[in-house]
C-alpha cells in the first residue's frame, strides 16, 4: 500500500528548464560551443556536473577539473539569477490543490530532486515549509539515475520504498524510481517513457490514483 508520495521539483512542481537552458546557452556561447534545446533536453534530473559533461560532448578541446569547476560555478550564479524571477504563481493553483488534497488523503509527501538550488526554489514558489522532507542534491553522492535521493526522501518520511510512489519527468528518474524499488508516476517527458509505472498529465490525475488512507 502507498504510503508517502516523492516528488521530483524540476518538470514536476515547477517549470525551471527555461531557466536552466538560458544559463547553458550563456556558457556555451562564451565557449563557442553549440547548444540547443534538444541538448538542453537530456539534461533533464541530471547533476550540474553531468549536464557540463553532455554540453562539453560537443567542444573542440579538453576542459581540465579546475576549468570545468569554473564554468559550472558561472553557470550557478547565473541560473541563481534568473531563479528570482520565481514566484508562487510560477505553480499551478489546480497542482497547488492536488498535494493538499493528497495530504488530507493521509499521505506523506516528500521532494527527491537533483537540484543544490532546492531550498531556495521551493522558497521562491512558497513551498519552503509544505513537504515532510526535502532530499535534494546537496544531500547525495549519486545523482539519477541512482535511487540515492528517492532513498533518502523515503527513509526521512518514515517509509519503505514499496510503500512509495514517485513522480517524476525525467527517464533518468523513473530509473532512479524503478532502481529503488518505488511505483514510478511519469509525468511531461517521461510520461510517454515505458518504464514509468503510470502516466499522469498533470499532479491532478494523482487524486484518481491515490485514494484516502483508511485510518486503522
Ligand atoms: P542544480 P530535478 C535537476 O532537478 C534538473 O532537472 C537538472 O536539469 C539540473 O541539472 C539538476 O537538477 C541539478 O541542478 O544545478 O540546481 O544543482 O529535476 O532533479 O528536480
Ligand atoms: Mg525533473
Amino acid at each position: 500500500m502507498i504510503k508517502g508520495i516523492v516528488f521530483d521539483l524540476d518538470g514536476v512542481i515547477v517549470s525551471t528548464d527555461r531557466f536552466h537552458y538560458e544559463a547553458w546557452k550563456a556558457i556555451a556561447d562564451q565557449e563557442g560551443i553549440y547548444f540547443d534545446e534538444k541538448i538542453n533536453d537530456r539534461l533533464r534530473g541530471v547533476s550540474r556536473m553531468a549536464s557540463l559533461d553532455i554540453i562539453l560532448e560537443r567542444a573542440s578541446r579538453q576542459y581540465d577539473e579546475e576549468e570545468k569547476l569554473a564554468l559550472a560555478t558561472k553557470k550557478n550564479e547565473i541560473y541563481r539569477g534568473l531563479l528570482s524571477r520565481l514566484s508562487p504563481s510560477d505553480v499551478e493553483e489546480a497542482d497547488r490543490e492536488a498535494l493538499e488534497e493528497l495530504r488530507s488523503r493521509g499521505y506523506k509527501l516528500a521532494v527527491g530532486s537533483s537540484s543544490k538550488n532546492t531550498p531556495l526554489i521551493l522558497e521562491k514558489i512558497g513551498l519552503g515549509s509544505f513537504f515532510d522532507a526535502v532530499a535534494d542534491g546537496n544531500q547525495i553522492t549519486h545523482s539519477k539515475p541512482n535511487p540515492e535521493v528517492f532513498l533518502l526522501a523515503a527513509k526521512l518520511i518514515d517509509i519503505d520504498p514499496s510503500e512509495g510512489a514517485v513522480v517524476e519527468d525525467a527517464e533518468a528518474g523513473i530509473d532512479a524510481a524503478k532502481a529503488g524499488g518505488f511505483l514510478a508516476v511519469g509525468i511531461g517527458g517521461a510520461a510517454s517513457y515505458y518504464r514509468a509505472d503510470r502516466k499522469i498529465a498533470s499532479l491532478v490525475d494523482l487524486l484518481s490514483i491515490f485514494k484516502p488512507i483508511e485510518k486503522e
